[in-house]
């Protein structure tokens, strides 16, 4: 099977990522009277919400696990993010997805790696797919052909991309026959707040060409924005007044035309990154995050059937 799709060589094996290297310089964001959604950064907010995504089931119970793939440029803040999820339910700031350098535009992470996510000692019943890094030195992205392969459920774990190798029933531990518990459920795209202005214009038709593909799958997508702390200063010091930045409304709006999805799919974060401890308000953020994601998923899950 060969695809062709909107990279600069137009070839299935081209890298589906450009990284704009500029960023948006961090400035006095104006900010809105009134947040426009509505937010409980409590503690019992953080509570009520670690309590319903670690009580998460399924609705179907031949799925035991909403499996989830995180989707976007390198230094975007995937790894990251399951990192900052993993950290909230371990109690402190862990490094568990081998989270990169924002200086670099190579990415780490070229091999298939799922994350179970622990409460307290109990995998909780979502997986987060991240592709993982298995060294240094190659640059090389993931190919469309690839990376459907893996939401279709084909890929085994551990598995090393290559572009010269797409993934096909002669690869090691091909899963034919996925079960719904190896196909994804939910694909999170995931976009930096400060580079929306940046990224190269081939990124909207690529995003766009990736959707209409995932969608044929009836596979349902959302969209994080990280990195809010960096374009707008309030938002650095308190994350709370995150949905009163006009950048950050802003970028969500451009995240929305660069993606082509609705702003009602994106959810802003902001990831653990230079702290040691972890904050209230970060931890909620991010937990909206993750209910907003599997509540899609729970929808693959009902669409799809058995
Ligand atoms: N300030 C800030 N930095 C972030 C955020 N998310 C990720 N980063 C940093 O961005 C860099 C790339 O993140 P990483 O998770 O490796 O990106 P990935 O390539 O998409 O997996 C790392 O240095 C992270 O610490 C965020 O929300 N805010
Ligand atoms: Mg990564």
């Amino acid at each position: 099977m060969s695809f062709t799709f909107g990279t600069s060589n137009g070839s299935s094996t081209a890298s589906l990522f450009h990284i704009p290297q500029n960023h948006v310089p961090l400035t006095a964001s104006p900010m809105l009277e009134k947040e426009w959604r509505n937010m409980e950064w409590s503690e019992e907010e953080r509570e009520k919400l670690m309590a319903c995504v670690s009580s998460f089931k399924p609705m179907k119970e031949s799925v035991s696990q909403a499996r989830v793939l995180l989707i976007g440029p390198v230094g975007a803040g995937k790894s990251s993010f399951i990192s900052s999820i993993q950290s909230i339910f371990f109690g402190r700031v862990i490094n568990c997805a081998m989270v990169g350098s924002s200086s670099s535009s190579c990415s780490f992470t070229k091999k298939l790696h799922s994350f179970c996510i622990r409460g307290s000692g109990e995998a909780m019943s979502v997986v987060m797919c991240d592709i993982m890094g298995i060294g240094d030195g190659e640059c090389i992205g993931l190919t469309l052909h690839d990376m459907l392969s893996v939401i279709k459920g084909h890929v085994p774990e551990g598995h090393k991309f290559s572009p010269d190798q797409p993934v096909g029933a002669d690869t090691e531990g091909f899963i034919s026959n996925p079960s719904m518990n190896d196909k994804v459920h939910c694909v999170v795209f995931v976009v930096d707040c400060s580079k929306v202005n940046s990224y190269d214009k081939s990124f909207s038709a690529t995003f766009e060409q990736l959707r209409e593909y995932i969608s044929h799958l009836g596979v349902h997508q959302v969209a994080l924005v990280t990195h809010v702390d960096q374009v707008c200063e309030a938002t650095g010091r308190d994350i709370t007044q995150v949905y009163r930045s006009k950048s950050v409304q802003q970028a969500m709006t451009k995240a929305g035309e660069l993606l082509g999805m609705p702003t009602s799919y994106i959810v802003p974060v902001k990831n653990y990154c230079s702290e040691l401890n972890l904050e209230q308000s970060t931890d909620v953020l991010l937990l909206k995050a993750l209910d907003h994601i599997l509540q899609y998923a729970n929808l693959c899950v009902l669409d799809k059937g058995n």
